[in-house]
């Protein structure tokens, strides 16, 4: 697969064109100390300005400091080194914001929705991509929270994430409302609702079905129909901690559970430092296996049960 220029987005230049190293870090959800921890070690191995974070969505919920991480992220997105799509947390956020859901239990942002500057979050966070594509070394990826379509090539991942920026970003805050405001549990199948909810929370499919569950005999692993289509791109994700860290051919899930410590292996917050790929190495570069180009940050505490 040779890289294709038009999937080129600002946020992931061509090889070449930027020489700061790719760094694509699994969900964070408010672990302050862990992203500190795993900046640090960037810092001393790459340098301060060498490298650029690409980061899987759920920066907020379940850790002790979601306003902690968002304000380091947002330094260093405004700063052009941070890349950043939207998780089902962050958009859980958003709708207790709207008054669509009430603050729950063992939600944690609520130090971002009490700040004396909240209103700048939620517009930043509703302004934030779904997916953001790319090129790794010439090889054609996309970076998303929970999963793609398995039928989907990567203009039809492009083209509906872009969908659903128009509608939950720009304009007013009406139009951000109104869309989180659908439920998604009875949105039509391809709505802009339905594709939402497949691209930050899905883990199962079944025919053009989804769930947010784990595949219990009633479907597959989205990834299991995605890898079956042989498609050329590659995809970076968060979002299934259970399952741990994910590296198949084309597949770099990055969900290590640095906030759900105990949940049948010890948590932790996990970097993929992706490397050029040796010359012969194919179909998917630096997609392809073996890979052990990851760095782990453990987790200092329990933070969930
Ligand atoms: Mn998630």
């Amino acid at each position: 697969m040779t890289g294709n220029s038009q999937h080129q987005t600002p946020g992931l230049p061509e090889r070449g064109a930027d020489r700061r190293q790719p760094v694509f870090v699994g969900d964070v959800q408010g672990c302050h100390a862990e992203l500190d921890a795993l900046l640090c070690e960037l810092e001393n191995r790459l340098g301060r300005d060498g490298f650029v974070l690409h980061l899987v969505g759920d920066l907020v919920n379940r850790g002790p400091g979601s306003l902690r991480v968002l304000d380091r992220i947002y330094r260093l997105w405004d700063e052009g080194q941070a890349v950043v799509v939207l998780g089902n947390h962050e958009l859980h956020l958003l709708m207790v914001a709207f008054e669509l859901r009430k603050l729950g239990e063992r939600d944690t942002f609520g130090d971002v929705l009490e700040s004396s500057d909240w209103k700048h979050w939620v517009d930043w966070l509703r302004n934030r991509s779904i997916a953001k594509a790319g090129h790794l070394y010439g090889q054609p990826f996309v970076m998303v929270h929970a999963s793609v379509h398995p039928d989907w090539d990567l203009d039809q991942v492009v083209g509906e994430s872009a969908q659903i920026e128009r509608e939950l970003g720009g304009g007013d805050w009406e139009s951000t409302r109104l869309l989180l405001a659908q439920d998604p549990a009875h949105a039509k199948a391809g709505s802009t609702r339905d594709v939402l909810g497949r691209m930050v929370s899905a883990r199962s499919v079944k025919a053009d079905t989804w769930s947010s569950s784990i595949p219990n005999g009633e479907g597959v692993p989205w990834h299991e129909a995605w890898s079956k289509a042989k498609h050329g791109y590659g995809v970076v994700y968060g979002h299934w901690a259970l399952q741990g860290l994910h590296v198949a051919k084309g597949l770099r899930g990055l969900d290590t559970g640095c906030v759900h410590h105990g949940r049948g292996r010890p948590g932790c917050l996990t970097a993929w430092i992706p490397t050029r790929p040796e010359r012969d190495r194919s179909p998917f570069g630096c997609f392809d296996l073996p890979d052990d180009a990851f760095m782990t940050i453990p987790a200092q505490d329990r933070y969930t049960r």
